[in-house]
């Protein structure tokens, strides 16, 4: 197939990308270069060429592993992932929305490039997925579970040879009455069962386990001697979290201080923007969360138990590559989609830029060429993943993506790094109380800068203040910062044509209410109110 007919060139099913002739350019010149490159490296280089694994989980937080101190969660696979390799403490996601990520990860390319900014709306069909590269570079390449881009479809996608994956939330029992911890309603669920390479397939256990099973049958049956690339994208741990079985209530006993926030102690916080004490009474509040008396307390527990599974399963996978011989042959990098607020300033739910959202669990393992035991605390992000794939399969990266190859930071060889990512969300109906954010996220200062509201934007020392507690934007000494990133802000969109925003058509449930008799709208601070004729600066 000549490389052109990837493109889909003058039939767009749905062109949601502005830029799309200059993307549509560079990916033809990179297909065309690539394609004889290829063809020489595949015959040549084929035996040096690593396995590629990639571990996707949903919603974890980026402190929700045993090694980072967790008071009771065990994680020991992942903890030894990060013994053997390493632990980027700062990775965060460009958008902190399950599709949106999801995208970015397959393509390299922030949301306002891959259009995804929604978990609702469908996708282009111009987009290219990563694994497709490798695919044409020699690869076998697999993807096991959790889809959920372009709302409830689970067919298979382009770039992948074997394919099993579910639509939208799938579900963590097929059965409820097999669950001992009962859920409640999740929208975007479906009890289709699985679609294995275009045949449904009914869902027969947990589905961590599930997938599980699927992902290490593919890795023990495959045949031939192609070097393979495996995407397990696990359901665990979105809402509503239900563990499997053998973890339910095993955290029950455990406590768990839910953070402070200004509505208990106001005089620990500076300037906390009316959207957030707003959204404390919604549904991603504290006061209303999921229109239900919910306990958090008891929430987190739960989720602490939904996460063994997941480390059960890595443990599993790492065991069938170890018996395989292949365990060391294998880059293994282990991610989430976005992190998670368990009463961080009074919400839960994920989508703002604040830590517990956009900063996510991220280990690399690969001994051949990679010391294990490091911390790196530069910015990576989940628009880097497609790169650094590429970049340790030998395979030329396309000029279009944005994000760059951690491969060199890993390895020792970085000569540079970002000091400012881009931060992006776009605010949803479904979910009215996020406004559309903008921020840049640098190792000490994160500056934010919120979209159609009349409210404070927000710049924090995360040195000084890990929390974000202290609301720097109206502080005078750090007003050369606050210009300084907002010149920041803008120069990172235009370089990367973010710069105008998608209005996409309303679909799927609208989540606008408030707790009767619950919080009331929030007032702005004095220093908003001022006397006739005064100046303005
Ligand atoms: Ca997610």
């Amino acid at each position: 197939m000549p490389p052109f007919a990837l493109l889909n060139i003058g039939s767009p099913r749905v062109d949601l990308r502005r830029g799309g002739a200059y993307y549509r350019r560079m990916r033809l010149q990179h297909l065309l270069a690539a394609s004889l490159q290829l063809t020489l490296s595949s015959f040549l280089f084929a035996e040096e060429k690593p396995n590629l694994l990639v571990i996707l989980t949903d919603d974890q937080r980026y402190d929700a592993m045993g090694f980072m101190g967790h008071p009771f969660l065990k994680t020991p696979t992942l903890d030894r992932i990060a013994k053997e390799g390493v632990h980027f403490k700062n990775a965060v996601v460009t958008t902190s929305l399950c599709s949106p990520s999801r995208a970015s990860i397959l393509t390299g390319l922030y949301a306002h490039n891959h259009g995804v900014v929604d978990n609702y709306n469908p996708f282009s069909d111009e987009l290219i997925f990563f694994p497709k590269y490798l695919q044409d570079a020699g690869y076998e390449t697999a993807f096991v579970g959790k889809w959920h881009m372009g709302g409830e479809i689970d067919y298979p996608q382009p770039g992948f040879d074997h394919w099993v994956a579910f639509k939208g939330q799938g579900v963590y029992f097929a059965d409820p009455a097999e669950a001992k911890v009962k859920g409640r309603y999740v929208p975007q669920v479906s009890r289709d069962g699985l679609n294995v390479n275009g045949e449904r397939v009914p869902q027969e256990g947990y589905i961590t386990d599930v997938l599980t099973d699927y992902a290490t049958d593919w890795l023990v049956d495959r045949d031939g001697e192609k070097p393979w690339m495996l995407y397990l994208s696990h359901k665990a741990v979105h809402a509503d979290f239900l563990p499997a079985n053998r973890h339910a209530y095993s955290y029950e006993d455990e406590s768990y201080e839910k953070p402070v926030t200004w509505f208990e102690q106001p005089e620990m916080f500076r300037d906390v923007p009316l959207w957030v004490q707003n959204q404390r009474n919604s549904r991603h509040g504290e006061e209303f969360a999921y229109y239900t008396n919910l306990d958090i307390t008891t929430y987190y527990k739960r989720y602490c138990e939904t996460i063994r599974a997941i480390d059960d399963s890595t443990g599993a996978v790492l065991k069938v590559l170890e018996d395989e011989g292949e365990l060391d042959n294998t880059v293994i990098l282990f991610m989430a989609d976005n992190g998670f607020l368990f009463g961080e300033r009074g919400l839960i739910d994920k989508r703002n830029a604040y830590d517990a959202s956009v900063r996510i669990p991220m280990l690399l393992r690969y001994p051949n060429c990679v010391q294990g035991g490091q911390v790196l605390t530069e910015v990576v992000a989940n628009i880097d993943v497609a790169p650094t794939m590429l970049d340790f399969a030998g395979v030329e990266i396309p000029s279009y993506m944005d994000g760059k190859s951690m491969k060199p930071l890993v390895t020792g060889e970085a000569t540079g790094w970002r000091d400012y990512l881009l931060y992006e969300y776009y605010w949803e109906r479904n979910y009215p109380h996020t406004p559309t954010t903008h921020a840049v996220l640098g190792e000490r200062f994160k500056y934010i800068r919120y979209h159609g509201v009349w409210d404070i934007d927000e710049l924090f020392d995360l040195d000084k203040d890990p929390e974000e507690r202290i609301n720097l934007i109206n502080d005078p000494q750090y007003a050369g910062t606050v210009k300084e990133l907002n010149q920041r802000l803008f120069d990172l969109l235009e370089e990367t044509k973010g710069t105008e925003m998608r209005i996409m058509r309303d679909r799927g449930t609208k989540f606008l209410h408030r707790k009767s008799g619950g919080e009331r709208e929030a007032p702005f601070p004095d220093w908003f109110y001022r006397e006739p004729d005064t100046p303005v600066n």
